[in-house]
């Protein structure tokens, strides 16, 4: 409970793999703080053991717990610990969680559990579910062949925001929400852009209002999607390197980020996303299919000393041939560059099957 006994406002912010859910807990979080004086704290999710989410948002200066292994859903106490806890360091005025981007039935076992047994403690916005422009325009122009997961999320949506609506047309954008109107009617549209950071106001203006979640969740066990997630690879690594020379990172990690994407079909690739970092400079970059971006360098272009990398793929292939591509492609731009490698994590596995903690219909 914080301070004065009100629940904590809790924003889920829910999306498939590489929609931008991160980058927008972020900006909301920075806006929130900016313009409103309100303090958030973030909750990460992954099914791996490290996450270059976390490091971002933790660089960015908040408060961050991560819930890792599998879904809030599946590990629902620890979500509730955790979230406690946020807020007994920190007093938040909102938490925003973003679950894993394979995670289904949110409303079912994350959303209504929370409303159910922590209605003193949490107080839940309607389910904000991010949808990457480029990925929606994609599977317009192809008919619908978009997968049952993404699908799923979509119609779980109370209000779907439209990401990277810098990246498509004025055009293009109206045909887009005008399907999203066709598939999920109930939905409110928000189209936003981690550049112009259009329609920010309007959205934290719901965060911050006491507009709860009331939708009813939709019902499609987490085993129809099962097969969908056993697709994909997922690969998370850390190592420690280190160079005496100048190290180029810009190069270096803009060098492995392509070669992995000579690898793939980029519709294969989820997210690719890899963070180098040393006391005074990181930089952080994605692949999502075949849209390559540079998240962010600060401190210098240039890396000396020791450090850290993480690397986290999602890629739609065998784990043993994916685990096999990423040590490649690390090391062969690391021996270009000179820098040192030592590995001091890896895994790579398919996703299984998980049973959410609770699953409930109002
Ligand atoms: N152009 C553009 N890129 C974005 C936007 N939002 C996110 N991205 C990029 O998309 C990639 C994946 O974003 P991230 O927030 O990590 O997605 P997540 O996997 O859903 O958490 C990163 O390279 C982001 O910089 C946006 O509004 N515009
Ligand atoms: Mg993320």
């Amino acid at each position: 409970m914080s301070v004065n006994g009100a629940a904590t406002r809790f924003l889920i912010l829910g999306g498939f793999l590489g929609a931008g859910k991160t980058t927008l807990a972020v900006n909301l979080a920075k806006a929130m703080k900016e313009a409103h004086g309100k303090s958030v704290a973030i909750i990460t999710n992954d099914q791996g053991d490290v996450l270059v989410d976390t490091e971002y948002t933790k660089d960015s200066g908040f408060d961050v717990q991560e819930v890792l292994g599998g879904c809030f859903c599946a590990n629902f106490d620890e979500f509730v610990h955790n979230a406690r806890s946020l807020v007994s360091m920190g007093r938040p005025d909102v938490i925003i969680a973003e679950p894993i981007g394979t995670s289904t039935n949110i409303l079912a076992s994350v959303v209504a559990p929370l409303k159910t047994l922590y209605p003193e403690e949490f107080d839940v916005a309607p389910l904000c579910v991010v949808v990457d422009c480029l990925r929606a325009l994609q599977n317009i122009e192809e008919g619908g062949r978009e997968g049952m997961i993404p699908s799923h999320q979509m119609r779980e949506a109370e209000v779907v925001i439209l990401s990277k609506a810098d990246r498509v047309r004025g055009d293009q954008l109206e045909r887009i929400k005008e399907e999203l109107m066709r598939q999920v009617p109930e939905a409110e549209l928000i189209d936003t852009s981690s550049l112009d950071l259009r329609n920010l106001p309007s959205l934290i203006g719901m965060v911050l209002s006491e507009r709860r979640s009331e939708k009813l969740p939709v019902n499609d066990p987490n085993q129809n999607f099962a097969f969908e997630k056993a697709r994909l690879g997922w690969y998370s690594s850390t190592y420690l390197v280190s160079s005496e020379d100048r190290v180029d990172m810009y190069a270096l990690i803009t060098e492995t980020i392509r070669a992995v994407a000579a690898e793939y079909d980029p519709r294969s690739i989820a997210h690719v996303k890899m963070v180098l970092s040393s006391e005074e400079a990181a930089a952080k970059m994605s692949l999502v299919q075949d849209s390559m971006q540079v998240d962010g360098i600060h401190g210098s272009r240039y890396f000396r000393g020791q450090g850290r990398l993480v690397l986290n793929a999602r890629v739609e292939s065998p784990p043993v041939r994916l685990e096999s591509v990423m040590r490649k492609v690390v090391s062969e731009a690391a021996g270009r560059h000179s820098l040192r490698l030592e590995r001091e994590s890896e895994s790579c596995f398919s996703p299984r099957p998980e049973s959410p903690s609770h699953y409930l219909f109002e």
